[in-house]
């Protein structure tokens, strides 16, 4: 029997490879973008996928090209994909891998390895490293492929290990001979995954709902507290149904910023330090008891003791969360909801009605009182205009800025910098506040900049302490590389928190926490045909921030802070061991 073969039919090639594969499997499944740094043994695969019209973002430091694909997972609700290298380049990943899992951000670092039998054998491979296990603990799970006909199953386990039930990052092992073999071509298509429903709902219980609701008629000072979960969820509109219908006053927690307009009539963000304590029945949706909330416990909460039985347990909570074991973890929760938010807050939706009894006047109107008390002194701070200018005064302009461009995305980090940018500069959109997160963490700035970029085309703003910028600061050239609309504003006042500090030994180096005076921030961005601008007053800093919008084009502008405006540790001062006591005991010892 012969076979008829037509001379002018394009090629089919009937063999593929593991780099094909591997890149056939993130399509597949609409994983479309890469963040990623090239080298051995994953070249190749970043050309390929490139070729294979897939979006290849190549990073100058991995932890940045981690961060960004963690913080594309937060705005599409799909698994942001990272790449490197082996050994080093894993490590320089991981640490944005774990960032990912703690904040609970979808993300998959996929990592090429060396050979397992010469790593097994500690032999000295080039890069060699045990990388699995060392992934293992860091983060929600972690997976490798040895054959190409499994790699359809890795990456479907790995996106389904991100996103289902509580996301986070998931590794994905892929050692070098992997991506030579070859598979026959109809095998190789069989043997990838489309993932059916890939995070599916999860529905509460009918009772847990009953429990809640029941609280809740209860509460004479009902309060509800919206985290970055809640963002995350994409439950918008149910969410500001359930406050609206409720008339519960709400804070968002700082991601959570924008769910609702922070201008919204019952945001009591600016009555935070009295509604925490005052509240009797507090409902968390999509934010943990952390260390962000003082744990549940202690003065923020009106307990001025932990012996303090009278007040300790006072506050009754509801939780809604996708994570049963998140229950529980720091105080008692009276009415736990477990599923996601969605269909939570539309089941309490269903309950609530339309004739729920709003929470009484009396506590209405003590939370009003106190918020346009604290609203009218930060109107006034910031009507100042000192010279040089400082927080206030600075980001007042941002404040009015994203207050006409609400669908900019806003990148935040620093010490001072992230408190005041948090408190002043008014959210109006959901999922546009992109900051330090969970861990507090310095270095997520330009990663997360890049992939808001990318992922949204909006304009992205950047506000960043000097210190805070300089763990990404390289990634400028990625911006300019990229064409990128970001622009950076680095509140410069010449160091960690403040550029005051001395040397209490009187010798040559600066103190610990100062930087060089005076520096040249702009000329990062000019160096790579950005646009750089050095701002010392407001009217400079708004015109740069003008322009910069209007033309798209990446931007640093490096704003002049009054260098003794900030504070130790911003807002956070008091998590320093007793700061004081040790530098006193230090400067004794020096004398
Ligand atoms: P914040 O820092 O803003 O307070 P956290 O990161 O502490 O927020 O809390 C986020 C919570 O949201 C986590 O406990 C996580 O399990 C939960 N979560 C994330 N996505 C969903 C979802 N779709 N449905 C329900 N809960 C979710
Ligand atoms: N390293 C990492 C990875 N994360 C951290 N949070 C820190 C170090 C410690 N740290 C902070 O918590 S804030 C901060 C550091 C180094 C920088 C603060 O200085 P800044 O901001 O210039 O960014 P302000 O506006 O001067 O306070
Ligand atoms: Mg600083």
């Amino acid at each position: 029997m012969t076979t008829e073969v037509n001379a002018h039919a394009p090629s089919i090639p009937d063999t593929t490879d593991g780099f094909h594969l591997v890149i056939d499997a993130l399509k597949l499944n609409g994983l479309n973008t890469i963040y990623g740094l090239p080298g051995i043994p994953i070249t190749d695969l970043t050309r390929m996928a490139q070729a294979a019209g897939m979006r290849v973002i190549s990073f100058r430091h991995e932890q940045n090209a981690g961060n960004a694909a963690a913080i594309a997972g937060y705005l599409t609700q799909k698994p942001g994909v990272c790449l490197t290298v082996s050994a080093p380049g894993f490590l320089n990943g991981l640490s944005a891998l774990t960032n990912a899992t703690t904040n609970c951000f979808p993300m998959i670092l996929i990592s090429g390895s060396s050979e397992r039998e010469i790593v097994d054998l500690q032999q000295g491979d080039y890069e060699e490293m045990d990388q699995l296990a060392i992934a293992k603990p860091l983060c929600k799970a972690a997976f490798r492929v040895l054959n190409a006909e499994d790699i359809g199953v890795g990456v479907a386990r790995a996106i389904r290990a991100a996103v289902s039930g509580r996301p986070g990052g998931v590794y994905l092992d892929l050692p070098a001979k992997l991506f030579a073999q070859t598979m026959e071509m109809a095998a190789a298509k069989k043997s990838l995954i489309k993932v059916v429903d890939p995070a599916p709902r999860q529905l509460p219980a009918h009772d847990a709902i009953t429990r809640a609701i029941d609280l809740l008629k209860s509460a004479k000072r009902p309060l509800i507290l919206l985290g970055k979960g809640a963002a995350y969820a994409r439950a918008d509109e149910a969410i500001r149904a359930l406050i609206e219908n409720t008339g519960i006053p709400y804070l968002p927690m700082s991601m959570a910023k924008g769910i609702l307009p922070d201008t919204h009539a019952q945001s009591a963000a600016a009555a935070r330090s009295f509604v925490l304590p005052e509240a009797d029945v507090v409902v968390l949706i999509g934010a943990r008891l952390n260390w962000l909330l003082s744990h549940g416990k202690g003065k923020t909460w009106g307990r001025t003791n932990v012996n303090d039985h009278k007040a300790w347990g006072s506050q009754k909570y509801v939780q809604i969360d996708i994570s049963p074991t998140e229950m529980d973890s720091n105080v008692a929760i009276d009415a736990p909801v477990v599923g996601d938010i969605g269909s939570c807050v539309s089941a309490l939706l269903m309950s609530v009605g339309s004739n729920w009894t709003k929470p009484a006047a009396e506590w209405l109107d003590a939370i009003d009182a106190r918020r346009h008390k604290n609203l009218a002194k930060m109107a006034e701070a910031l009507a100042k205009d000192p010279s040089p200018m400082n927080f206030h005064s600075a980001l007042n302009v941002v404040r009015d800025i994203i207050k006409a461009n609400p669908e900019a995305m806003l990148v935040n980090e620093g010490a001072n910098t992230l408190d005041f940018t948090r408190s002043i500069v008014d959210m109006y959109q959901p999922r546009k506040r992109l900051d330090v997160g969970t861990w507090g963490i310095m270095g997520i700035g330009m990663g997360f900049a890049v992939a808001a970029a990318v992922e949204t085309g909006h304009n992205v703003i950047a506000v960043e302490g000097d210190s805070a910028f300089g763990f990404s600061g390289m990634e400028v050239e990625t911006i300019c590389r990229y064409n990128l609309p970001v622009c950076v504003v680095v509140m410069n006042n010449n160091g960690v928190y403040r550029g005051t500090d001395v040397n209490p030994t009187g010798g040559a180096d600066v103190a610990p926490t100062v930087f060089v005076k005076g520096a040249r921030y702009e000329m990062l961005m000019e160096a790579f045909g950005g646009v750089g601008v050095k701002a010392s007053t407001p009217a400079e800093l708004r015109a740069a921030m003008n322009e910069a919008i209007r033309s798209r084009k990446p931007t640093l502008i490096n704003a002049i802070i009054d260098e003794t405006a900030g504070t130790e540790s911003g807002r956070i001062t008091s998590l320093n061991p007793a700061t004081s006591k040790i530098l006193a005991a230090e400067q004794l010892a020096a004398k």
